[in-house]
């Protein structure tokens, strides 16, 4: 019955598979949480979301900003990047399914039992984790409606508002919900956001510092997040659990046991 948190996969589907078999998971009994970022970048993306799907109540993965860039691609295609590796996803026969799984995926996971919160990016100074489950849900709605799903792709892009602020509405509020759970790195206290930069903590913009080292509301609820490949898996900060250990970039994949905190590391490639 044990639980497990991995880092940013991005289609490094063979460092999963074998941090997986060396804690011998059993789908049957334990559950793997996922950062998020799936996909993208990696060789094997729609491995990557298939082998995901599969596990079926077994995994929990939140979104990241690499999977809510594919359901963007999806639809429209102008929207794909040279760097991005999504193609084979959009042309698989299970395009659809896919698609309409990950859909269905939440922006922020709470576990009350274990008072823990994971999201991609974090969880911002601003808010509480309450407010941060139910910004969430706000977006979680959205991509879940065929009628608005588009509309906020279509708007979803972009840095500003660079802050929150309780009366935001329409897209600019969902803009601005997503890049504090999918995007931030650095931030101020009174939650104003620098999305620019993607240095190590150490390299904070002037008056920014990295968002977990700023008073946050809950210092109680650990927070499990990714995103972050230059942090190197390193906070020491109790109870912050940075796991974007950069395998994308041939570094290594991150699976912590949630309840002992013990981490497993994988360098194996493709
Ligand atoms: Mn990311």
């Amino acid at each position: 019955m044990a639980v497990y948190a991995v880092g940013d996969i991005q289609g490094c589907l063979k460092p999963l598979k074998c941090l997986l078999k060396k804690v011998d998971f059993n789908p049957s009994q334990d559950t793997l949480w996922a950062v998020g970022d799936l996909v993208n970048r990696g060789p094997a993306s729609l491995e990557t979301l298939r082998f995901i799907d599969a596990l079926g109540n077994a995994c929990i993965s939140v979104l990241g900003n690499h999977d809510l860039h594919l359901l963007a691609a999806a639809c429209d295609r102008k929207r794909l990047r040279r760097s991005d590796t999504l193609l084979p996803i959009l042309d698989a026969p299970d395009s659809r399914q896919l698609l309409h799984n990950l859909r269905q995926r939440p922006m922020a996971h709470f576990d009350s039992s274990r008072n823990l919160i994971m999201t991609h990016a974090g969880v911002p100074p601003v808010w509480s984790v309450e407010q941060t489950r139910r910004y969430a849900a706000e977006v979680e709605a959205v991509l879940r409606c065929d009628e608005q799903l588009s509309w906020f792709l279509d708007e979803m892009y972009g840095n500003e508002p660079a802050c929150w602020s309780d009366d935001l509405q329409g897209t600019t509020r969902l803009r601005v919900i997503t890049n504090y759970l999918t995007r931030m790195r650095f931030c101020k206290a009174d939650g104003t956001l620098d999305l620019k930069s993607k240095e190590g903590p150490g390299d904070a913009p002037k008056g920014y510092s990295a968002w977990f080292k700023l008073p946050r509301h809950d210092p109680d609820t650990r927070i499990i997040f990714g995103h972050w490949a230059a942090l190197e898996g390193k906070v020491s900060i109790p109870g912050i659990h940075a796991l974007d250990t950069g395998c994308v970039w041939g570094n290594e994949l991150t699976l912590m046991d949630v309840d002992s905190g013990e981490k497993l590391h994988c360098k194996c490639r493709h």
